[in-house]
């Protein structure tokens, strides 16, 4: 397809996008896999590609890409892109900053007159957040065959409906998931740009930073069954209260993480609890919660979540009730290719001098693929570090910053002698 010179302003770009999927009632945005406000921000990805004379395509599990394949850029391509979907009520720049840099870049290097030796895909990679079906990073995980298929197709949304339903809802065969081996062999490496999660840049004074390593990370689902009674005629003794034993499970979270940590790095969140019925007049007969476990190395992650369940079990026991916990999810940590990282800061130094190199405590789609190809992160600052949250933000300079070393590294990546 035919180069365009079209101008692609991030910040504008942004704003474009803010309508979508914004949150009435919890603040911030919520767009989650093929929903209405996915699907909106998937037809937006269509038209900034055609817009830059991009071939578009979604791949057998849901990712979108974006390729630019002038004559003479042969061979593997140069990916990079992020997700475009959130947590529910998270912020504007958690993977839309990614992608949108990524056209905003491909632009640049286009009015600059750039012939890549290697294609440039951009990508949007499908429920990065797992927000839907519970399973982060779900279309870069089956794309790289660590997720069951059949398992993902049975997947459920909080509605009961499932992912093989809303795939083949939004025109994706369900029995067609799975890894993509050739896909993954099409890429020569991934660069993901993402705004900073946390607060490491702000005081290095650095509009960018390049990523190390991204803790080990994973979520439990805790179901805890009790008795079900009237808030008002069940003495206190004949209780058999499950909402005891989450608050022990939520304690317990917090307080075998701060007993881990600092050298593991150790934090236990849980941020999502369900009660059933859940009328404020009842004792309730379930509540589920899910736990966020991560740390520096998988065992400190796996060693934090069984002091806290043994800490469940112990509540449930002294209450009467009965506890499951399954495992919804497992990242191990990632090291990212320090090779790929210094020619990525080689590309800045003109331009930034020395970037500052950031672990992370937030997963993402360059951590599945950085074990199958050369893979690097670029973060832009994030003034307080706020993220999964409305208040999460960058300034329009620093974003501005971010396209311009996402420029730089994408010609120094696609250059003639770069291979
Ligand atoms: O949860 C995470 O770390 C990422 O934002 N999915
Ligand atoms: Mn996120
Ligand atoms: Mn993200």
């Amino acid at each position: 397809m035919t180069a365009t010179t079209t101008a692609i302003d991030a910040v504008a770009a942004l704003a474009e996008l803010a309508p979508i999927g914004a949150d009435g009632t919890r603040g911030g945005w919520s767009r989650h896999l093929l929903d209405e406000a996915d699907r909106d921000m998937r037809a937006w990805f269509e038209r900034t590609a055609s817009s830059l004379g991009l071939a578009v395509e979604t791949d057998a599990n849901a990712n979108q890409w974006a390729t630019w394949a002038p004559d003479g850029a042969t061979g593997p391509a140069v990916a990079t892109g992020s997700h475009l979907d959130s947590v529910p009520g998270g912020g504007p720049l958690d993977g839309p900053l990614g992608v949108v840099s990524a056209f905003a870049a491909v632009a640049r290097l286009q009015a600059d007159g750039h012939a890549p030796a290697r294609p440039i895909r951009v990508a949007n990679f499908a429920e990065e957040e797992g927000a839907r079906f519970g399973v982060p990073c779900l279309g870069s995980q089956l794309l790289a065959g660590e997720l069951g298929s059949d398992r993902v197709r049975a997947l459920t949304d909080a509605t009961g409906v499932t992912c093989a339903a809303v795939l083949e809802a939004g025109g994706i065969d369900p029995a067609g998931i799975g890894r993509d081996a050739a896909r993954l062999a099409d890429m020569a490496l991934y660069l993901e740009l993402h705004v900073e999660q946390g607060r490491q840049l702000a005081p290095l004074d650095a509009p960018v930073g390049i990523a190390t390593s991204i803790l080990a990370h994973g979520r439990w689902r805790v179901t805890v069954t009790g008795r079900g009674d009237h808030a008002g005629a069940t003495e206190l003794a004949s209780r058999h209260d499950p909402m005891m034993v989450a608050a022990a499970t939520v304690r317990a979270a917090r307080g075998r993480a701060l007993a881990a940590a600092p050298p593991t790095r150790s934090r236990a969140t849980v941020g999502k609890l369900q009660v059933i019925p859940g009328g404020s007049n009842a004792i309730a007969s379930e509540v589920r919660l899910w736990i966020d476990a991560r740390a520096e190395h998988d065992a400190d992650v796996r060693d934090l979540v069984a002091r806290i369940v043994a800490d469940a079990e112990a509540a449930a026991r002294a209450e009467g009730c009965s506890v499951t916990v399954a495992e919804e999810s497992f990242s191990a940590r990632v090291e990212f290719d320090p090779a790929l990282a210094d020619r990525v800061g080689d590309a800045l130094a003109p331009g930034f001098g020395a970037v500052p190199r950031i672990p992370t405590g937030a997963g993402h789609d360059a951590g599945v693929l950085a074990a199958h190809l050369p893979t690097a992160m670029l973060f832009v600052r994030n003034p307080d570090g706020v993220s999964h949250s409305p208040h999460e933000g960058a300034s329009e300079a620093d974003i501005r910053a971010g396209v311009d070393a996402l420029t730089a590294a994408l010609r120094a990546l696609t250059s003639g002698d770069a291979r």
